[in-house]
């Protein structure tokens, strides 16, 4: 069950019966292990295992110290953060009934920014014409990691601005993370959409970018995050709120392995990704921390939105699911060959070709999806600096696509 040692003194017992085994009992073992069979190096071997680790504590323990989250601006040195105004009046559509149902609204909230090293830039400057500019959409299945530099997936924002040549600076959105039962429930989708769009609103009507050259990047569920917010503004376009226009939506997208099915659509299957990538993947199984997870951001819609409701499973293989993605913007696709997503992600990327076609979506008539799948990746490997030569490949790839250069290493 998750969270049975998140209050002390549990928790303290918990975490030093976890550090002592890992020392004395885990890491040696794991080094035997790794004599026997290698594959991967021994340091990219253990690191995994260590993630492993790491992921399957705090769901038995919650977080060891205090996240950031968006009640505060938390400084820090090299930190540029800046509180972002809610658009109550942006809301409208299936957003506004969904939002209603969970009764949430659009409140201040923090974002950061993050430049190219080396580059000295105002915070929240005024765009050069033609700049582009990432805006980050973190992972941590809705329930935890944050928007602050110092956040472990922060590593995806830096990796984009040192290798993708023309973006100098990025911003993440400190969007509201849903909260678990044992913690209080609160904040379930769409609140996350909802941030997201504030977030959005502030790059282009306070700084002033232009959408088309806005990249949205998420990585797992922000991936899921990513592509919902574009589906709303797509679904949306144009339209007049209460004085207010709804954005046009991002130039490009890039989905670093997107959570797209959040029913359990994927699991049976007998050959599948979860059967056969669990031991070379981190997350653990999709009955513990992912459920209590799903739970909570799935919130008062239930199980029957993750099933159907295409903002939430893109990737559901539920018969009522019709999905139609025409009009998308180009999309970048990532996923490793050793994740347990792996199907779902190849489910969602088959029906966006479908509709969109095979390409990098530069030249006039191209497809517009660019699909990698990184032998030997697991998931959300691009937020663990350790993980080469595969992280480095990828985000040359990556630079490649957005400045729609010929694909080869
Ligand atoms: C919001 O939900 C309540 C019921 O909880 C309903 O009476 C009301 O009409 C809804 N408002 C909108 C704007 O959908
Ligand atoms: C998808 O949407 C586009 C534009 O709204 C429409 O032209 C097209 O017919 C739709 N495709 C399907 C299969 O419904
Ligand atoms: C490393 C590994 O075993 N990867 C497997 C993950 O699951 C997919 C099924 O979708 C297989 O094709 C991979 O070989």
């Amino acid at each position: 069950m998750p969270y049975a040692f998140c209050n002390q003194p549990w928790k303290g017992l918990y975490l030093t019966y976890t550090a002592i085994t890992l020392l004395f009992v885990r890491l040696p073992f794991w080094t035997l292990l790794y004599l026997s069979k290698k594959s991967w190096t021994l340091a990219k071997c253990l690191n995994l295992r260590m993630v492993r680790v790491l992921v399957e504590t705090l769901t038995q323990t919650g977080p060891f110290t205090e996240v950031h989250n968006h009640l505060a601006l938390a400084p820090g040195k090299g930190v540029n953060g800046v509180w972002v105004e809610p658009v109550n009046n942006l809301i409208t559509g299936v957003l506004k009934e969904w939002a209603n149902i969970s009764k949430v609204e659009s409140i201040r909230i923090p974002g950061y920014w993050l430049h190219k090293k080396g580059s000295s830039i105002p915070i929240g400057d005024q765009p050069h014409p033609d700049e582009k500019l990432i805006y980050a959409l973190h992972g941590g299945a809705y329930i935890r990691c944050s928007a602050h530099p110092s956040d472990p997936t922060s590593a995806i924002q830096r990796g984009l601005l040192k290798h993708v040549t023309s973006v100098t600076r990025s911003f993440a959105i400190e969007y509201r993370l849903a909260v678990e039962k044992p913690f209080g429930e609160a904040h379930p989708f769409p609140t996350q959409i909802i941030d997201a769009l504030a977030g959005y609103n502030y790059l282009i009507n306070v700084v002033g970018f232009n959408p088309e050259n806005i990249i949205i990047v998420g990585d797992s569920a922000g991936g899921n995050l990513a592509y919902a917010f574009t589906r709303y503004l797509l679904d949306h376009k144009g339209t007049n709120v209460n004085g207010a226009t709804i954005p046009a939506p991002p130039g490009a997208l890039l989905l670093l392995s997107p959570w797209v099915d959040l029913s359990s659509s994927h699991e049976s299957l007998p050959r599948g990704s979860l059967a056969r990538n669990r031991s070379s993947d981190y997350i653990g199984s999709p009955d513990g921390s992912a459920s209590s997870a799903k739970s909570a951001f799935l919130g008062p819609h239930g199980s029957d939105a993750a099933n159907t409701n295409t903002y939430i499973s893109p990737g559901s293989l539920h018969p009522d699911v019709e999905i139609n993605f025409t009009g998308f913007p180009r999309t970048f696709i990532l996923a490793g060959n050793a994740e347990v997503l792996h199907d779902s992600i190849l489910t969602f990327r088959d029906r966006m070709v479908k509709d969109l076609g095979e390409g990098d979506g530069i030249e006039e008539g191209d497809g517009k999806v660019r699909y990698i799948d990184v032998a030997d990746g697991t998931h959300d490997f691009l937020a663990m600096t350790w993980f080469e030569p595969e992280r480095t490949m990828s985000f040359k790839e990556i630079n490649n696509w957005v400045h729609g250069a010929s694909i080869d290493n």
